[in-house]
Formats: C-alpha cells, sequence, structure tokens
C-alpha cells in the first residue's frame, strides 16, 4: 500500500477547503436551469410544437395513449409534492455569510468558520413557524424556528434552533406526544396552527415540566414583528473543543442587530387574513430592498467544573442560563444578502441536522438533543425517499465529498472506478481517514457510565423556579399580553378541569398571575391541587446533585421592553393622503424618514394619483381596499384641508388611525390633521393645545399646530417610531381595535 508514503505528502499540503462568501452560490448556479434556447421542449429535449390541446381521435374525440407529451406533462405534475415537514411545515429561507469579528474563540473551539475573521462562511436560513401546515399563516402565535447551515471549509454546520431558549420537554421520547397534542385534533382536523384547544392543554396541564415553556409561548416573543427582529437560540447546551483537546459547554444566541420585536395579539389576528404571508414577504421585501437582516452570534461559555453549580441542571432543555450569571460573548455577524431563486428547490429542500457537526462543536448528553440526533435523518428519509438528499444542491457542503456510499433512489453522482469499499490497495487506500490534525472529526472523549434505566435525573426536577423567574423578569406591558394570551389560550378549552388543571401549575409559578389568568376563563384558581410529573426522576447511584451555587431571582436580559434596540431602520410608515395634501410637508417628512433609514408608502382611498393643494401629484402606492394600519409602524398624515376633510368623512381612514392608535404606533400629524385624530377617536393628545403653534408629543402621537411643520416635529415622530410600541396607551384603552 502507498498508504503512509501518501499520507505524509499531504499532511504537509493540508490546507481546508477554500471557502469564500460567494462559494455556494457559485456552486448553486451549476444547476440553474435558464435555458438560452428560446423553444419549449419535453424533458427529452424535443421542441414542443403545441401544448393547449392533447391528441384526440377527431376533435370531439377521447385524448390519445400515445401522446407522450400530455402524459409527461401530467405525471410530472401529479409527482410535484413531497411530505411537508412533520412540524417547522411553514416556513422562508435565506442565503448569506457569517464573518467572526476576530479569533477569541480559539481559546474555546477549533472550528475554523468561528475563529478566522478573514473567511465569510456562506450560510443559508430558514425561519420557520412549528405548528401549521404548510399553508397557514405566518402571524399565528407559536415558537420560531431559526436553522442555520453554515457550509464550512471543514463541512456543513446546521445550528438549528428557536426563537424561545428553551422547550416543552425534557425527553425526545415525549416528541411525539407534544406534536400530537398541540396539532390540529384528529377526528375534524381543528384548529389551524393553534395551540388555543383541549388537546394541547389537557396534554400540557398534565406536564409540569413545560410551565416554564408556556410562559414563554404565552409572552409576545410568540408573535414576532419580523424574522428580522427576533433572537436566536440552540436551546440545547452544546460543546466547544480546543485544538488543545479542552472542552467546555456552551449555549448559542443569534442576536438581531434591529432588536426583538413583536406584535400585538389582535394585530396577528387580523394579519392572519388580510396577509398571511406577513413574515416571508417582510423578509423577502428586505432583502429585495437591500436592507439586509443582520444578527450577531453570541455564546455563553461554561468551564467544565462549573457543570453543576447552576440551581438547573445544564443538560435539562426546559432551562436557560440566565445572561446575568453568564454573560454573552459576542463572535461574529451573519448577514443575509440574497433571497432564493426557487423555493422548492431551496427552502423546502433544506434538510437540518443538529447532529451535522464539524471539528470543535461537538453534543451533550441532553436527553432531548440525543432524541434530535436520531429523528432528523429518519424524517429526511420520509421527505425525500432517499437516503440522498445531501445531493440536493442545497444541501451539499463546499467541502468536498468522497467516500463509499452509493446508490440510491436518484442518485446524483457518477462514482467512477472500480473501488467502492474500505480497506482497499486498489485505489490506493483512498479515500482516507484523517487524522485528528488533518480534519478529522474526533469525538470528545467524555466518560459516560450508567445502569440501563428508563428514568431522569433527579436534577431535572425543578419545573416552577424559572418559570417564575421569566414571569418576574417581564415589564408591566409584558405581563399584561402574557395574562391576555392566557385568557384566549385556555378560554378556547371547553374542559374546564383542564382549565382548572392548568391554574394549579400557574399558581406554582406565582399565585398573582394565576389569579389574573382565572379572571378571564371562570374558574377558581385550585390552591392545593398537585399536577405530578409524569417523568420518573430518580435519585440513583450516578446522581451528582446541583451545588446551586449560582442562581438568580430575576434575569431583565430576558424582556424585550427592557432590552429595546431603538431604531427606525426599515420600518414602514404610511403616509394618509387624499387630494388637497400639502405637498411640502410629505416631502419634507419623506425625506427625513427616508434618511432615517424608514420606508414610506402613500395610501389613499383609491389607486391612481392624488393632487396636492398647489397642484403637484403623487402616485398613490396602496389603497385602503389592499393594505390596512396593521401593514405598518407608523402613520403620517399631512395637513391640507380638502385632504383631511375628506378623510374625516370616510370610514376607512378613521378606522385606519384609530386601529393603529390602539395598537399603539406611532402616528404624526399637524394643522387640520389634528381634527381628524380627534374624529378618530385618538386620545393621548392635548387637543386643548391643537390650535397652539406648539409641537406635542405625548404617548407616540406628535402633533404640530397650524405652522408650517418644524425639524423638531419631524424629530419626534422618528423617535416615536424608534420606540416600536408605545404600551402606555394600553393602560386607558384595553379594547382591541
Ligand atoms: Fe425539531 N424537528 N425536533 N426542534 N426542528 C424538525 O426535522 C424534533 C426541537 C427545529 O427549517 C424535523 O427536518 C424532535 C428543538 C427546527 O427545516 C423533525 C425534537 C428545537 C426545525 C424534528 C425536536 C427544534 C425542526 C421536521 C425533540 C430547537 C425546522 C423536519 C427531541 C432547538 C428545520 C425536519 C427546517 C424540524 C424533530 C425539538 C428546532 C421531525 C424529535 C428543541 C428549527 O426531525
Amino acid at each position: 500500500m502507498k498508504n503512509k508514503e501518501n499520507q505524509d505528502k499531504n499532511q504537509q499540503n493540508f490546507k481546508a477547503t477554500e471557502v469564500d462568501e460567494q462559494s455556494k452560490k457559485r456552486q448553486l448556479e451549476a444547476f440553474h436551469e435558464d435555458p438560452k434556447d428560446p423553444y419549449m421542449t419535453t424533458d427529452q429535449g424535443l421542441r414542443v410544437n403545441h401544448t393547449d390541446d392533447s391528441l384526440k381521435a377527431g376533435s370531439r374525440g377521447p385524448t390519445l395513449m400515445e401522446d407522450f407529451h400530455f402524459r409527461e406533462k401530467m405525471t410530472h405534475f401529479d409527482h410535484e409534492n413531497i411530505p411537508e415537514r412533520i412540524v417547522h411545515a411553514r416556513g422562508s429561507g435565506a442565503h448569506g455569510y457569517f464573518q467572526p469579528y476576530d479569533d477569541s474563540m480559539k481559546a474555546f473551539t477549533k472550528a475554523k468558520f468561528l475563529t478566522n475573521p478573514n473567511t465569510r462562511t456562506p450560510v443559508f436560513v430558514r425561519f420557520s413557524q412549528v405548528v401549521g401546515f404548510r399553508g397557514s399563516a405566518d402571524t399565528v402565535r407559536d415558537v420560531r424556528g431559526f436553522a442555520t447551515k453554515f457550509y464550512t471549509e471543514e463541512g456543513n454546520y446546521d445550528l438549528v434552533g428557536n426563537n424561545i431558549p428553551i422547550f416543552f420537554i425534557q425527553d425526545g421520547i415525549k416528541f411525539p406526544d407534544l406534536v400530537h397534542a398541540i396539532k390540529p385534533e384528529p377526528d375534524n382536523e381543528m384548529p389551524q396552527a393553534s395551540a388555543a384547544h383541549d388537546n394541547f392543554w389537557d396534554f400540557a396541564s398534565l406536564m409540569p415540566e413545560s410551565t416554564h415553556m408556556l410562559m414563554w409561548i404565552l409572552s409576545d416573543r410568540a408573535i414576532p414583528r419580523s424574522y428580522r427582529m427576533m433572537e436566536g437560540f440552540g436551546v440545547h447546551t452544546f460543546r466547544f473543543i480546543n485544538e488543545a483537546g479542552s472542552s467546555c459547554f456552551v449555549k448559542l444566541h443569534w442576536r438581531p442587530m434591529l432588536g426583538t420585536h413583536s406584535i400585538v395579539w389582535d394585530e396577528a389576528q387580523k394579519l392572519g387574513g388580510k396577509d398571511p404571508d406577513w413574515l416571508r414577504r417582510d423578509l423577502w421585501e428586505a432583502i429585495e430592498g437591500a436592507n439586509y437582516p443582520e444578527f450577531e452570534l453570541a455564546v455563553q461559555i461554561v468551564a467544565e467544573e462549573d457543570e453543576m453549580k447552576f440551581n438547573f441542571d445544564l443538560l435539562d432543555a426546559t432551562k436557560f442560563i440566565p445572561e446575568e450569571l453568564v454573560p454573552l460573548k459576542p463572535v461574529g455577524k451573519m448577514v443575509l444578502n440574497r433571497n432564493p431563486d426557487n423555493f422548492f428547490a431551496e427552502t423546502e429542500q433544506v434538510a437540518f441536522h443538529p447532529g451535522h457537526v464539524v471539528p470543535g462543536i461537538d453534543v451533550t448528553n441532553d436527553p432531548l438533543l440525543q432524541a434530535r440526533l436520531f429523528s432528523y435523518v429518519d424524517t429526511q428519509l420520509n421527505r425525500f425517499n432517499s437516503a440522498n438528499f445531501a445531493e440536493v444542491p442545497i444541501n451539499r457542503p463546499i467541502a468536498p465529498v468522497h467516500n463509499h456510499q452509493q446508490a440510491g433512489f436518484m442518485r446524483q453522482t457518477i462514482d467512477k472506478g472500480k473501488v467502492n469499499y474500505w480497506p482497499n490497495s486498489r485505489g490506493d487506500g483512498e479515500p482516507r481517514m484523517a487524522p485528528e490534525k488533518m480534519g478529522g472529526y474526533v469525538h470528545y472523549t467524555e466518560k459516560v457510565e450508567g445502569h440501563k434505566i428508563r428514568t431522569r435525573s433527579e436534577s431535572f426536577n425543578d419545573h416552577y423556579t424559572q418559570a417564575t423567574l421569566f414571569w418576574n423578569s417581564l415589564a408591566r406591558p409584558e405581563k399584561q399580553h402574557l395574562v391576555e394570551a392566557a385568557h384566549f389560550e385556555l378560554g378556547k378549552v371547553t374542559n374546564k378541569e383542564i382549565r382548572k388543571r392548568q391554574l394549579a401549575n400557574f399558581h406554582k409559578v406565582d399565585p398573582l398571575f394565576a389569579q389574573m389568568v382565572a379572571e378571564g376563563i371562570g374558574v377558581e384558581v385550585p390552591k392545593d391541587m398537585e399536577v405530578e410529573s409524569t417523568g420518573s426522576y430518580e435519585e440513583t447511584s450516578e446522581s451528582i446533585p446541583l451545588r446551586k451555587e449560582k442562581s438568580v431571582e430575576e434575569s431583565p436580559a430576558v424582556s424585550m421592553e427592557k432590552n429595546k434596540v431603538e431604531t427606525a431602520k426599515s420600518r414602514k410608515v404610511a403616509v394618509l393622503v387624499e387630494d388637497g395634501f400639502i405637498y411640502r410637508e410629505v416631502m419634507q417628512v419623506q425625506q427625513a424618514l427616508t434618511a432615517a433609514g424608514a420606508q414610506t408608502q402613500i395610501i389613499s382611498m383609491l389607486l391612481g394619483r392624488r393632487k396636492s393643494s398647489t397642484g403637484e401629484e403623487l402616485e398613490v402606492d396602496k389603497s385602503h381596499i389592499t393594505t390596512g394600519s396593521i401593514m405598518f409602524d407608523a402613520i403620517y398624515i399631512p395637513d391640507g384641508e380638502k385632504s383631511i376633510q375628506k378623510m374625516i368623512g370616510e370610514g376607512d381612514s378613521l378606522h385606519f388611525i384609530n386601529e393603529a392608535y390602539k395598537h399603539c404606533k406611532a402616528i404624526a400629524t399637524s394643522g387640520n390633521g389634528i381634527d381628524l385624530l380627534e374624529k378618530a377617536f385618538v386620545l393621548g393628545v392635548d387637543f386643548a393645545e391643537k390650535k397652539s403653534k406648539k409641537i406635542v408629543s405625548q404617548k407616540g402621537v406628535v402633533t404640530a399646530g397650524k405652522e408650517a411643520i418644524a425639524v423638531e416635529f419631524i424629530e419626534n415622530f422618528i423617535d416615536a417610531i424608534k420606540k416600536h410600541r408605545h404600551w402606555e396607551r394600553q393602560e386607558k384603552i384595553m379594547v382591541p381595535a
């Protein structure tokens, strides 16, 4: 065998695959179908002469079997669909790159894509809803998936996370039960994409371990404003391993550069009807408009010796590590800058798997993660009906693939030569094993020992402390929304016993919280009802007790309100006009908003052109018929007597303003526009001063008197937009629009 000799030679020349930001794009381009030939052909390349009529025996006769063009076209169509994902069926994808800030992660991991600041590793991200079918609405209350495929020089690494840092269950064997319970009920397949039904709450109320996750699901995190404005979490504790072979525990986070923001429930429900593609469209349009979504990758590192120092088990996925205990270390930035060319080929066919790792990253014994390591490949086999799914262009690594896997349905690779086994001498012993220093993956040599038992560690047994911590950490409006969400979800549960049982769990989180929920769902809080855990938590000879040296009572870092990133970037502002608006004001405000990174659209009763008081015309972008306030972050109503008078007489305009006000969005107007606000029942404006020239900015409503609008007015409006929502209005107006 020439093995040894070649090995030595290769070791000297070892270089990982060259990867740059465009590597994946170039690879995908080889598969693009962009025919130069203008003529339609059959799948065999035969030019088609007529595709509108099938071949018949007489113009009124039956279709002939010999019509190969008809049969091919129809057969292909009949086989177009593949099974949708059993969970996370609805999603949207985008291409981009990831680049580390520096090489500081070298202390913890040898993963090249995390430590080489000169490399932009291509990525494909798929965001998703979990529960609904592929055609369900984007805006439902749900966890969002946040899965990233890094096409690294050392092979593909998949970070398959969610936008909530914890999960419902501790052991993956409960996943089929969880998903059965949360999906539509089996007899009538209702409700679509919603946890608000008896089956789910029956299951959840019997599973105290899900209580913490339920708090997050009921929170505003479950109705994000945009995929671009949500955090991502790896959820499980993973391992990093550095060049020297030392390991530490790690939690992975994505932090959106635009901050984490949500919509309100009433808005979510209406968007589900008016624009069920809300999140998909937002992502697509942002990228088309060069508002590239950006996320910072950050990690929480825990030293091996600190594993048991917390008041929870690091292997328990129903717990997170509060940032106050272990701060986030920034690693690098991801930019999503390219939309897919074809939804099916890329977004639908991308196949993630938490077991796709690269040297420097390994898994832990978290029993939820362990189950995932089985499930993801299994599910791809169901979706693709073949083990060759890794050959689909979107799933192909950039790093070269050499092995003796072969054949199977739809095999693409044409493996040359005689040798399809290892060891071999006929092929010079290639492809050979890579030593660790040549990039060969070596599993972390963790010592594992134990009795064969179906049980969970005693250290997983606390289901309430972090649920309480989460509740305690929220700001007042966030708590209010959470209670209202519980009123909706449990209010849809017809069985009173289930409602009661859930309240018993909530009582353990916080008695006042349980009381507030009880008030909306017509049952008393059962104060001493014990709900037994279904898992068997046992102290065994192998148990290592938690030392509980590290704990906090509150974690303000989990509150979106307390950590608001204030920016107007990519925010959508509706400019309401009718004939007679003041052109100069529109121009001034539009210019300032664009400079702040916001986007404006002209909205009017009908499409067409609207004439200003001085004769200039503006093209209407959307009419009241095709849009609504729910599709905007803020409203600006320019002055203009005629224009305002027209809107005062229009129900649609009044509703638009009133609804935006009730959804706590920024609103600005001047002069006569103040009368319009009054008619639209906009409160919080000092109407007594409306005739004055003063600029008034209250609870996100910015008004200016009759004088021409000033810089200060525009600045106040932009500040109000930056705040995202003005929840303080909800203190007075609880009625949803
Ligand atoms: Fe998944 N999950 N999951 N999951 N998951 C799938 O794999 C599964 C879990 C997550 O955009 C499926 O390819 C089990 C946690 C995302 O394509 C399936 C368990 C987290 C996506 C599957 C979990 C996730 C999936 C369905 C419990 C956050 C969408 C299609 C042990 C860390 C990926 C597929 C995409 C998809 C199984 C729990 C995230 C069936 C068994 C926890 C983002 O394999």
